[in-house]
């Protein structure tokens, strides 16, 4: 019981709590024990914090023993095991996930309840675990919940970053980027594994041995231990790991002699090194900063997984066993080209540690990886400079250009059709400037498949970046749209919205097998499900604009249509576009009458995301969307009908207020450019219209939903070279609203900041000028044409009602399930290991 002042005064508290308690007085008990045993604050107190990490622990105990279950039923079967290696995990909080997934929500509630606390309010303790930039990092969280869900035998890798993803801060100035400190206190989740650590080495030189194998040694030499956090799948006792790398020093790299001789420093340099490496998240998405530290962070994920892995192998083999036998064990996936030194690490290991020849090694290293792509932008695909590479990984260098080297020769002696292809084909670029090695290439010539994230993806994949390789290896490559899990994306974040789901559906079934939601279709017209869905998108709504009011100060009009668009700043996303529709919309409103107002449709729009902290334009695109809604909000005249907010720092726990709340999501990226998308998945399913171009998933959502039910405007991905060729040669006749509304930000409105940067990159082809290269000019009419569509059909309410039901009930393709199914199938060859 709670003593008032925050003391926990039960006296009696069990000696030993059952991990595995089921009532509600016994969880109490459970969490009590932890709060006193396992304590983490002093002087002893029983508050939100103290709560949070108690019952964090308490329901930690039942996931460690479904996860020993798990390991050990694994073992014994011995089933091929799929390894998903990744540089980033976007985890967001793991409490209300674990609670939903063990369908312990009640019980748990009812036992806090106990000492006056509220599950929600113990829940928002935590802080969210943001190893990871954005989509790309999501995507490998939500593969982790459906691996689980579906009882794969299955891990994911990565490394355990000190500092994840900055928090941001909106100032006067713009966005500010503070160091976001998970660990400040501790994560209650992961597990260290004092016995599980693995030598990396970097630097050094190869040796010839006598034998004419070769050795590398030398260089620096730190160690990489395992921290677990347990995956719980949904309704299932399978619990599978997710494996964080944490780079710490050998025990003897700390000098004695150096400390007591007074060089302090000196002395722990090699500790202060090996830390370095896990200290940050790598911003991505293209810069220049710590591309040396970046290169070790790649490697070392690769080497430990991979003594990870074959240690594992050779642990679960009985009896005479041979390496051929490898490829049947293990899939390796690679998250985008950031692992791809796994590739030549494996060559190593085979060769160098396990005493392969070449072309065995290289039969089991390439029946083994497999790569996804996960951008067409050319500033995102990895170019490692050879020199560095050398100096960093010389061992790994000769085995990247004997793949080469064996490459070329095998286009030379079969493919003679390709020679003038084959200098743009090759791994390495001999560029005498700047020689580097393409990191794509070398996960084509050495992967079992390639595959993209949305049709459309895959076929620009096939037809464009990767269209040379295609005649050689034909069915290399693949498709796997992009998928979210329904368990954090709208069972726990809507828990209202599900309710009703299942009520109408009459089965919960839909939880684990999405597709079922088509069963809703025949009830979209019912007004009875129409009057419960407003409601529960009705308290959405409330509690977003709750949020909205507690971080920005803005109050939000639930009755307005609530118009979204979350994801990180960047030019091809537009963020401009959907700004200067928002300044054209303000203008014409001050324009009318205040009878004229009163018939337009009053609209909140939400816009936010992080820009990458030198992305100077993304900056410029922020500070506009601020400085626009100063302006909008505390304007009288139209302040009913148009409100702008930034919503600051938005990460996975944000996402999941917003998207829920969210009516109308924009998802409006020059075509050809996203190469998925899934937030735009993750609104759909929540009921939330979409105004969007035919790009990334896009295209297969309006597919599912139907295209009535979809806001379409803008350019195709095939139109988008010839569009940008006209306007460089000077073609292009602007529409005048968009005139309009760049000028309108000229003429200083919204205040004094320098905005000409930003609008001049719409313009031209010299200095600021980029010639509009995302086609924002060119898209601008038809967007405001799709805006005035969602206008008009947000006036009829019944007829919105029934488009938001029908996005939800076509949305089941979505499901993370169903893409780890196919990888399952198709990519990884692996089945079914359903803990008893
Ligand atoms: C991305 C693509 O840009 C998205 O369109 C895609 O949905 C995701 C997942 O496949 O991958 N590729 C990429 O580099 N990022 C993506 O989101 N970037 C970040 O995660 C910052």
């Amino acid at each position: 019981t709670n003593g008032g002042d925050g003391s926990l005064v039960s006296a009696k508290v069990p000696p030993l709590a059952n991990p595995l308690a089921e009532k509600p007085d016994e969880i109490a008990s459970n969490i009590s024990y932890h709060a006193q045993y396992s304590p983490h604050f002093s002087p002893f107190k029983f508050q939100l914090q103290q709560a949070y990490y108690a019952t964090a622990e308490s329901v930690r105990d039942r996931l460690i023993q479904q996860w020993n279950e798990t390991y050990l039923h694994f073992h014994k079967v011995d089933p091929k095991q799929t390894y998903y290696l990744s540089m980033e995990f976007l985890q967001g909080r793991a409490l209300t996930n674990a609670i939903g997934n063990l369908n312990i929500q009640d019980a748990y509630a009812d036992a806090l309840r106990k000492f006056g606390l509220e599950l929600e309010e113990i829940t928002e303790q935590e802080k969210d675990a943001a190893l990871g930039n954005g989509g790309l990092g999501r995507l490998a969280s939500c593969f982790l919940d459906s691996m689980a869900t579906l009882n794969l035998p299955a891990w994911g890798y990565g490394l355990r970053y000190r500092y994840g993803l900055f928090k941001q801060i909106i100032t006067k100035e713009g966005q500010e980027e503070v160091a976001e400190d998970w660990l400040e206190k501790f994560s209650p989740w992961e597990i260290v594994r004092h016995d599980v650590l693995y030598p990396i080495r970097f630097f050094g030189q190869v040796e010839v041995n006598p034998d004419g194998s070769r050795q590398w040694i030398g260089g620096e030499v730190i160690q990489a231990l395992a921290y677990d956090v347990p995956i719980p799948g949904y309704q299932t006792k399978n619990t599978i790991s997710l494996r964080l790398w944490e780079a710490k020093a050998c025990a003897d790299d700390f000098d004695l002699f150096l400390f007591n001789d007074g060089q302090l420093e000196s002395a722990s340099v090699l500790h202060s090194r090996a830390q370095q490496i896990c200290s940050v998240l790598y911003p991505g998405d293209a810069t220049e900063g710590g591309k040396l530290l970046r290169l070790k962070q790649q490697y070392f994920l690769c080497s430990a997984s991979l003594q990870d892995i074959i240690s594992r192998f050779k642990e679960r083999r009985q009896g005479p066993w041979n390496w051929s036998e490898f490829p049947t064990k293990v899939a390796v996936q690679l998250n985008d080209t950031h692992p791809t030194l796994s590739i030549p690490e494996l060559m190593r290991l085979l060769m160098d540690v396990e005493g392969l020849g070449w072309d065995e090694a290289w039969a089991v290293t390439s029946k083994t990886v497999a790569y996804t792509n996960h951008t067409v932008l050319p500033e995102a695909l990895e170019k490692w400079s050879q020199p560095v590479m050398w100096k960093l990984l010389p061992r790994h260098m000769e085995i990247i250009e004997e793949i080469d080297r064996r490459f070329v020769a095998l286009i030379s002696k079969t493919r003679l059709d390709l020679e003038d292809e084959l200098s743009n084909m090759r791994i390495l670029d001999n560029n005498l400037q700047k020689p580097v090695v393409r990191m794509a290439n070398l996960c084509v010539v050495s992967s079992h498949t390639v595959n993209g994230v949305a049709q459309l993806h895959s076929d620009i994949l096939k037809s464009e970046l990767f269209a040379s390789y295609v005649s050689i290896w034909p069915t290399k490559f693949q498709n796997k749209t992009n998928g979210i899990t329904p368990r954090r994306w709208i069972n726990f974040c809507s828990p209202e919205l599900s309710r009703i789901i299942t009520k109408w559906l009459k089965t919960d079934k839909w939880v684990t097998n999405l597709d079922l939601l088509t069963g809703l279709r025949e009830f979209a017209d019912n007004e009875d499900l129409q009057a419960e869905w407003l409601s529960a998108k009705r308290a959405n709504k409330q509690r977003l604009a709750q949020y909205v009011l507690q971080v920005t100060g803005e109050s939000i009009d639930p009755d307005s249509l609530f118009d979204i668009q979350v994801k990180r700043i960047h030019e091809y996303k537009r963020q401009l576009l959907n700004i200067l529709g928002v300044i054209y919309r303000y203008k014409k409103l001050k324009e009318m009458s205040p009878e004229e107002r009163k018939s337009t449709t009053a609209r909140t729009v939400m816009i936010g995301g992080k820009a990458f902290a030198t992305y100077t334009n993304a900056k410029r695109i922020v500070k506009l969307v601020d400085d626009v809604g100063s302006v909008v909000n505390s304007d009288p005249e139209v302040n009913s009908y148009l409100k702008v907010v930034f919503v600051p720092n938005y990460n996975v726990s944000v996402a999941e207020v917003l998207i829920p709340g969210s009516e109308l999501s924009q998802h409006i990226s020059t075509a050809g450019m996203e190469a998925s998308g899934t937030s735009n998945m993750k609104f759909a399913l929540n009921g939330c219209l979409i105004i969007g171009t035919l790009d990334g998933a896009n295209v297969e959502i309006r597919e599912e939903i139907g295209e009535e039910n979809f806001f379409l405007f803008g350019a195709t991905a095939d139109e988008v070279p010839r569009l940008r060729k006209e306007r460089e040669n000077g073609l292009f006749k602007p529409d005048p609203r968009f005139e309009e509304a760049k000028k309108f930000i000229r003429s200083g409105v919204f205040g004094s900041y320098d905005y000409n940067p930003l609008l001049d990159s719409l313009e031209g082809n010299s200095g600021y000028g980029r010639g509009d290269y995302f086609l924002v000019g060119y898209d601008f009419p038809s967007y405001m044409d799709a805006q005035e569509k969602v206008d008009e059909a947000y006036r009829d309410k019944k007829r919105w009602l029934k488009m938001s039901i029908l996005s939800t009930a076509g949305s089941g393709k979505f499901s993370s399930d169903r893409t780890i199914a196919q990888y399952a199938k198709e990519i990884w060859n692996i089945e079914e290991c359903r803990v008893p």
